[in-house]
C-alpha cells in the first residue's frame, strides 16, 4: 500500500481471490513481520492472540501511509486531505457494516474498544431504561467489560443482576432460563465465545427469549466476530460490541453497533465537538447517528488501517478460519490430553468452542508455566484473564491460556506441548 494511490483505489482495492486457495496458515504467517522475531534465541510462538492479534503487513503498512499521504482531521476540513481521511474513516464504517451481515452504517458507532463499547450501552441505554425493581441478565462466563458496568448499573438503580450459570464442563446450564430471563428482564448481556472456556455460547435461543419478555440483547462480541462469520441480523441481537485489535486491526479502536431504533432513542455519553447539529449559548442539540456518540477527534488512523485487516480476513474467509481453528483447537486438546499433569478447562465439542484453551499443570503455578515458556519464545497469558468470578468458580486462582489465529500451525502446537513437558523437567517434578 505504498505509494501515492488515490483514496478510491485505497478504499476500493478489490480483495485478491483465495477461493478454492488451501489454508495455509505457514503462509500467512510470513505476512505477519513480528512473527518472524526472535525471542531468547528462538522464533516467536504466539499464542496468546485473545488478548489481541498480531497486525499483517497490510495494516502496519497503511498506518504509515495514513500519517504519510492522508493525515487530516475528519468531517471539519474542505481541502484535499480532510476529505481523503473522511472518505477512509467512513469507508471502513460501510465494510464493517457488510463484515457483520450487511447492517445500516448509521448502526454502526466507532469506540475505543469493545469495553468501551459495553459501557456506552450501560451509562446510556442502561440508565434511560432501567430501574428498581427490574432484572439485568447476564451469565457466570463474562469478561470484566460485561460484567462490572452491569454491576455498578444494578447498584446504582437498585435492579437485580441475575446470572445464567454454566455447568461444569463449562456450558450455560439454560435448564431454568425461563425463570432467569423473567417478565421484569430489561436487558441479556452475554458473551458469545468465552475467552477463557472457549464455549461458544446459543446466543440465537437466548435472544430470542429475551425479546420475547420484552428485553433488549446485547452480545459481547469480542472473540466472536475476529473467529467465526457473525451476522448480527440473523442472531438479531440489539447490540454488538467488538474490538479492531482482535482483529489484526490498530488498538484504539473499537466497535458498537446498535438496532438504528435503538440508538436513535439514546442519549450521548459524551458531549463535545463533532456530535451536535446545533448549538447555541443555552441550547444544543444532536447530530445524526452515527456521529452522535462520536464527540471529539476520533482515531482517524486505527480506522484507516482497519479497512485492510477486514479485507485480509474476507481474502482468507471467516468460514475458512473457524474451520482452521477447530481443527487445531481439535489437536491442541487431544495433545493436551496426552499429558496426565495437565487439566483443560472448557468444552471438548468443537462445534460449541473456539480456540481459547485455558489449562493448569498439577504442581506448576500459571505464572511460573508462562515466565518458563517465554524463555523457549512461546507467548501465551496467564491469570484470570479478565475474568475473576469465573476463574474463581473454576476452583482456581489462575489459568495458562494459549489462544489460537489464523497464522498459528501444528507446529505451534508442538513446541507448545514440548515447552510443557520442559517446564516439568526444569521445576523438577520429573
Ligand atoms: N469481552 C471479551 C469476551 C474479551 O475477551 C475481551 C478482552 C473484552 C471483552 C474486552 O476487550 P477490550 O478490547 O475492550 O479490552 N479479552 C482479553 C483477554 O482475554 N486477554 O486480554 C484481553
Amino acid at each position: 500500500m505504498k505509494g501515492g494511490k488515490s483514496m478510491a483505489e485505497v478504499v476500493q482495492r478489490e480483495p485478491e481471490n483465495r477461493i478454492g486457495m488451501e489454508f495455509n496458515a505457514e503462509k500467512y504467517k510470513t505476512d505477519f513481520p513480528i512473527l518472524s522475531r526472535m525471542i531468547r534465541g528462538t522464533k516467536l510462538v504466539y499464542l496468546d492472540s485473545a488478548a489481541t492479534t498480531q497486525k499483517p503487513r497490510v495494516v502496519i503498512d497503511a498506518v504509515d501511509q495514513y500519517y504519510r499521504l492522508h493525515n487530516a482531521n475528519v468531517h471539519r476540513g474542505l481541502h484535499t486531505l480532510a476529505e481523503e481521511a473522511t472518505a477512509a474513516y467512513e469507508a471502513t464504517r460501510d465494510k464493517i457494516a457488510g463484515f457483520i451481515g450487511g447492517v445500516k452504517r448509521e448502526e454502526i458507532i466507532y469506540t475505543r474498544n469493545a469495553t468501551e463499547a459495553i459501557n456506552m450501552v450501560a451509562s446510556s441505554w442502561g440508565y434511560q431504561n432501567i430501574k428498581k425493581g427490574d432484572r439485568i441478565v447476564i451469565t457466570q462466563m463474562e469478561h470484566h467489560a460485561n460484567l462490572v458496568p452491569w454491576i455498578v448499573l444494578s447498584r446504582k438503580t437498585g435492579a437485580e443482576l441475575v446470572y445464567i450459570p454454566i455447568d461444569p464442563e463449562g456450558y450455560l446450564d439454560l435448564a431454568d432460563l425461563k425463570d432467569i430471563i423473567a417478565p421484569n428482564t430489561k436487558i441479556v448481556a452475554l458473551t458469545h465465545m468465552s475467552n477463557v472456556l472457549g464455549t461458544i455460547n446459543p446466543v440465537d435461543e437466548i435472544i430470542a427469549l429475551a425479546h420475547k419478555r420484552g428485553a433488549v440483547a446485547l452480545v459481547d462480541g469480542a472473540q466472536s466476530v475476529p473467529h467465526m462469520p457473525v451476522d448480527v441480523r440473523a442472531m438479531d441481537a440489539d447490540f454488538l460490541a467488538f474490538s479492531a485489535h482482535k482483529m489484526l486491526g490498530p488498538t484504539g479502536l473499537g466497535v458498537l453497533y446498535g438496532k438504528e431504533e435503538l440508538l436513535s432513542r439514546m442519549e450521548p455519553v459524551q458531549y463535545g465537538g463533532e456530535m451536535i447539529s446545533e448549538v447555541r449559548y443555552d441550547y444544543a442539540a444532536w447530530n445524526e447517528l452515527p456521529h452522535k456518540f462520536e464527540a471529539g477527534t476520533p482515531n482517524i488512523e486505527a480506522a484507516f488501517a482497519f479497512l485492510p485487516a477486514l479485507e485480509y480476513l474476507e481474502k482468507i474467509g471467516m468460514e475458512n478460519i473457524r474451520r482452521h481453528e477447530m481443527e487445531l483447537t481439535g489437536y491442541a486438546l487431544d495433545k493436551l490430553a496426552g499429558l496426565e499433569f495437565i487439566k483443560v478447562f472448557g468444552p471438548k465439542d468443537l462445534n460449541h468452542r473456539g480456540g481459547a484453551v485455558s489449562f493448569i499443570d498439577k504442581n506448576i503455578h500459571p505464572h511460573d508455566m508462562a515466565t518458563f515458556l517465554d524463555t523457549l519464545g512461546i507467548a501465551v497469558r496467564a491469570g484470570h484473564h479478565c475474568a475473576q468470578p469465573l476463574t474463581r468458580l473454576l476452583g482456581v486462582n489462575s489459568t495458562t491460556r494459549a489462544s489460537l489465529y489464523l497464522y498459528n500451525t501444528h507446529n505451534d502446537i508442538d513446541q507448545l506441548i514440548t515447552g510443557l513437558k520442559e517446564a516439568r523437567r526444569y521445576f523438577r517434578y520429573e
